[in-house]
């Protein structure tokens, strides 16, 4: 096959949405660049997006459709999904069949499924993971503004003379973006302030950082209104021309001021001082946030406690200004444009007034459309247990791992009459399903997705679909037409979806309503074909250009009145449990996306961290009686997980850390959802995912293990595990609760045995510490050491036997003894993913005199691809000059 044509699609992780040019190449691999015809990342690309070539293989993806686990055809596997769904309407009504979808989902895939659900099932039980991730701020939105509009865009991030970062792990999350913005501090000195309880890499990268204790956001926003309005900074026509609602927020504020804020944050006074000062004078001020303030049982008020700032002084929807929620999934802006979540209606219509549902009914020619909302995720998965609901469709998501209280959906999952799941390939989730359905994955779809900035771009296939995997939306249509809605969802292409989604919006809107992209209302197939990344709005007759636009500078807002409104934000108090005194934080690392379904199939990705850690602060680890990189176990009143311990002055005493990312598919007991409390904001109903309350205790080891893998094993005999592709093979940390007789034939059973095989032992006279290495002629088949200690083996480098086709003498010797000689380097935990190189080698190139992060690219390489990495590059700068120095 000679190589292919570029195609320019969209990156599927992240809500920066950069264009992405995929290359088919001769041999079967895919090319893959940053677009630099793309206004969102210019050519640039992240560690994971550079690493999407490496996630498009086949193996562990779903082929053909399943029922009870058995292979069958689409038509029987559409029919009983049809035919379920209709029963379980006719026996308990409509509200007992739901749909829980996903920011991930592509806009035409999601506007059938949404309207599937509430036009023709005629009920509004469809919610999606963007209650998990958006809900807060789009409640907040609609209070503030009336809509949920994002008013900014990214130039605004380059413009401001002041970025403020609340509960956003910026350089991991939207690495791209964060680069624009280090780009433009280059240019004109923005100062940067960072507000995250943890001291995180873009804490570091910050001029200033508060690490507020948890959930204190309401108060130093509220303390900041009240400080603007001491010290004259309102925006007094503003105020008085374009919105309502200032005194009652003004007396919660006066309420708060500078005292409570000091106290609920528990900031030294100047650093409180500072950054009030700080953003008083900083006209030119973008306030950006994300899950630290989304996920929380506060998380409203933690937004309108932000944009009551930004209206108080005007400062929003000109250039350089205003309040920025950073969206998380790539579509999670297209979703919310559908009207993808349980209390909202498509094209921003609102599902509570009943001349929008009219609206809508009509021009869908509905025969019952959803009177009131439905079930927001964590209260509709509760129906599932209570078996409310009788029927359920996933798609696009994985909420046995990703809800709060994850032990508890799985359980609810097992109950439920009828499960249906589409996904691409199998996770905790999919093995619930009575019906599994094959989807089409990244590569192989077509249609659109809406970034942070309300860009909406063209994902483009570029590779046939593999087995019988078929788009989302093919399967909704299909399933809806057998349900009797022929007609309605007699759709041909993506393209004839996102016209009549486009036409929608336009109707009887006039200016009413931020969406409105009716100037794609006739877009011909071609033009769906070539389209270019554009912004809403679009109204009628409006040019598809790459203008900007940006919204509220002149008010404009999208209430009754057409003012902004100011929220009151009341501070209030978290009570902390006594037998679960820490508060239990979890989030995103670097490499991995989610549930880690496409992330860990690469081993570059998996090099930055190959298990789950819990980051706890020196003094807690003592009393809880952790010892560093030993394993613990997180336990809540919901359930457990056990991790590795990373113990850090990075993390504020009194709270841990633990990534989302890990599952039952790559690890034993370290499911952190399943420890994650499922309280939820009264107002947006998003879980507070970042402060359940925990303990930590040790998790009794009598031994740890570390290996090294040439085939993945069937079955791992430990009590605990994590399994991670790595070149070559497979490696794998393991710990058990018990000793173990015989390590050899451990060893055996865990690397393989037979004729032709050599091995080769070394154990201490107890057998506490044991190391067998099997080789393969010259080759590595697979190495297993073990100690009464969390094994002290550089794991970079025995993986790299894995590679090595001539293992022979003394270097059999060396990896048994888990030491490279001093003629071969040991390069260290992997630092950047994009050229693998490794702490020890940035810290050797750092001896050598490379003082700054540009010399150690100079010198290896290291962070002059995606740039993720240059601030753990800079780390290590910093921690030999500290050596130096004492
Ligand atoms: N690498 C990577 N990038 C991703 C993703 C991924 O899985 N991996 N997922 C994408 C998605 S869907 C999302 S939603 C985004 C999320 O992007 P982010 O929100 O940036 O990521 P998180 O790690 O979830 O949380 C951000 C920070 O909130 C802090 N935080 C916790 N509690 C509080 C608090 O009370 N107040 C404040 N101010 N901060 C607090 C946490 O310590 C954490 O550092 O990332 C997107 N990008
Ligand atoms: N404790 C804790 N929990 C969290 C969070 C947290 O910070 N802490 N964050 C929350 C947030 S912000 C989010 S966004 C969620 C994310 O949580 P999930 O949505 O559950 O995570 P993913 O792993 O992205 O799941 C996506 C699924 O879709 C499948 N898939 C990929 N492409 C396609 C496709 O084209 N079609 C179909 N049908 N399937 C496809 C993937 O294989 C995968 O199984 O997690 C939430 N849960
Ligand atoms: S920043 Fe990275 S993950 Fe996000 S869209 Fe761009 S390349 Fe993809
Ligand atoms: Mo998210």
């Amino acid at each position: 096959m000679a190589s292919g044509a570029p195609t320019r699609t969209t990156c599927p992780y992240c809500g920066v949405g950069c264009g992405v040019v995929a290359t088919p190449q001769e041999d079967g691999s895919v090319a893959i660049r940053g677009d630099e015809n793309h206004p969102a990342n210019l050519g640039r690309l992240c560690s994971k997006g550079a690493a999407l070539g490496e996630t498009l293989s086949l193996d562990d993806r779903l082929l053909y459709p399943e029922i009870e686990g058995h292979r069958t055809g689409w038509d029987k596997a559409l029919d009983l999904v049809a035919r379920r769904f209709m029963e379980t309407m006719a026996e308990y009504g409509p509200e007992a069949v739901a749909i829980y979808g996903s920011g991930q989902l592509l806009t035409e895939d999601y506007y059938v499924a949404n309207k599937l659900m509430k036009g023709f099932i005629g009920a509004a039980n469809i919610d999606t993971n963007s209650r998990l991730c958006m809900a807060s701020s789009v409640a907040g939105h609609i209070r503030a503004f009336g809509s949920d509009t994002v008013p900014g865009t990214y130039e605004d991030l380059e413009e401001a003379d002041l970025v403020v970062l609340v509960g956003s792990n910026m350089t991991w999350c939207h690495p791209v973006l964060f680069q624009r913005l280090l780009a433009a501090r280059e240019r004109r000195g923005t100062r940067i302030v960072v507000i995250d309880p943890r001291r995180t890499v873009t804490a570091e990268a910050a001029d200033l950082h508060l690490a507020i204790a948890p959930n204190s956001d309401v108060a130093l926003f509220a303390g900041l209104l009240d400080h603007l309005d001491r010290m004259g900074f309102r925006d007094a026509e503003y105020v008085e021309r374009h919105t309502s609602g200032l005194d009652d927020a003004l007396a919660a504020a006066q309420d708060c001021g500078f005292p409570r804020a000091l106290e609920a944050t528990r900031l030294p006074a100047e650093k409180l001082r500072e950054f009030y000062t700080l953003w008083s004078r900083s006209e030119r001020v973008v306030t950006a946030y994300s899950q630290g303030v989304n996920q929380s049982v506060v998380g409203t008020d933690k937004v309108n406690a932000i944009i009551n700032c930004h209206l108080f002084t005007g400062r929003i929807g000109r250039p350089g200004m205003g309040p920025f929620s950073l969206t998380g999934q790539p579509n999670a802006m297209g979703g919310r444009e559908v009207g993808g979540l349980a209390n909202m209606l498509t094209a921003h219509l609102d599902i509570n007034s009943a001349s929008h549902r009219e609206l809508v009914r009509s021009f869908w020619n509905s025969p019952g459309l959803a009177t009131r909302p439905g079930l927001k995720a964590v209260d509709l998965f509760r129906a599932v247990g209570e078996g409310r609901i009788k029927a359920i469709w996933i798609m696009g998501t994985n909420p046995a791992d990703s809800l709060p209280d994850a032990d508890a959906i799985q359980k609810a999952l097992r109950a439920c009459p009828f499960v249906v799941v589409s996904d691409v390939t199998r996770t905790d989730t999919t093995r619930h399903a009575h019906v599994l359905l094959p989807a089409a994955a990244w590569a192989e779809k077509s249609g659109t997705v809406t970034n942070s900035e309300r860009r909406i771009s063209r994902q483009r296939s570029f590779l046939k679909a593999p087995g019988e995997a078929r788009p989302d939306w093919r399967i909704i249509c299909d399933v809806a037409a057998r349900m009797g809605f022929a007609e309605a969802f007699d759709f041909q292409s993506p393209a004839e979806i996102f016209r009549e989604h486009a036409a929608l919006s336009g109707v009887a809107n006039g200016g009413s309503r931020d969406f409105d992209i009716a100037a794609c209302a006739e877009l011909t197939g071609s033009a769906y074909d070539t389209l270019a990344p554009f912004q809403w709005p679009r109204r009628q007759g409006a040019p598809l250009d790459n203008t900007t636009t940006r919204f509220f500078a002149e008010g404009g807002f999208y209430t009754p009145d057409q003012r902004g409104r100011f929220v009151p934000t009341p501070v209030t108090e978290q009570a902390v449990s006594p037998d679960f005194p820490l508060i239990l934080n979890t989030g995103r690392i670097r490499d991995q996306w989610h549930t880690m379904t496409r992330t860990a199939k690469t081993p570059r990705l998996m090099s930055h961290y190959a298990e789950s850690f819990c980051e706890i602060h020196p003094e807690d680890a003592e009393d809880s009686g952790i010892e560093p990189a030993t394993l613990a176990r997180i336990v809540s009143p919901q359930g457990t997980a056990v991790v590795r311990a990373l113990v850090t002055e990075r993390q504020r005493k009194g709270s841990i850390f633990v990534p989302m990312h890990w599952t039952d598919q790559q690890t034993a007991q370290g499911r952190i959802g399943a420890a994650v409390l499922p309280a939820v904001d009264p107002v947006s109903g998003q879980p507070g995912l970042k402060s359940s309350g925990a303990r930590i205790e040790p998790f009794d080891a009598a031994w740890y293990g570390f290996a090294v893998l040439r085939n993945r094993p069937a079955t791992i005999p430990a009590d605990y595990w994590a399994l991670a592709r790595a070149e070559g093979g497979w490696r794998i940390e393991l710990a058990g609760a018990e000793p173990v007789e015989d390590w050899a034939a451990y060893a055996a059973d865990l690397i393989g045995s037979g004729e032709g095989l050599e091995t080769l032992s070394y154990s201490d006279q107890d057998q506490a510490s044991f190391r067998l290495a099997t080789f393969s002629g010259d080759a590595l088949l697979g190495a297993l050491f073990v100690s009464p200690q969390p094994v002290a083996v550089s794991r970079t480098w025995a993986v790299e036997h894995l590679t090595a086709s001539d293992i022979r003498g003394i270097e059999r010797l060396r990896l048994l003894s888990g030491r490279p000689g001093a003629d071969q380097a040991d390069p260290g935990p992997i630092v950047c993913a994009c050229f693998s190189v490794g702490a020890n080698q940035i810290a050797a190139a750092v001896e050598n005199g490379a003082a700054s992060v540009d010399a150690v690219g100079d010198a290896l390489r290291a962070g002059t691809n995606c740039g993720s990495c240059r601030v753990e590059i800079r780390r290590l700068i910093d921690a030999a000059a500290l050596k130096k120095a004492v």
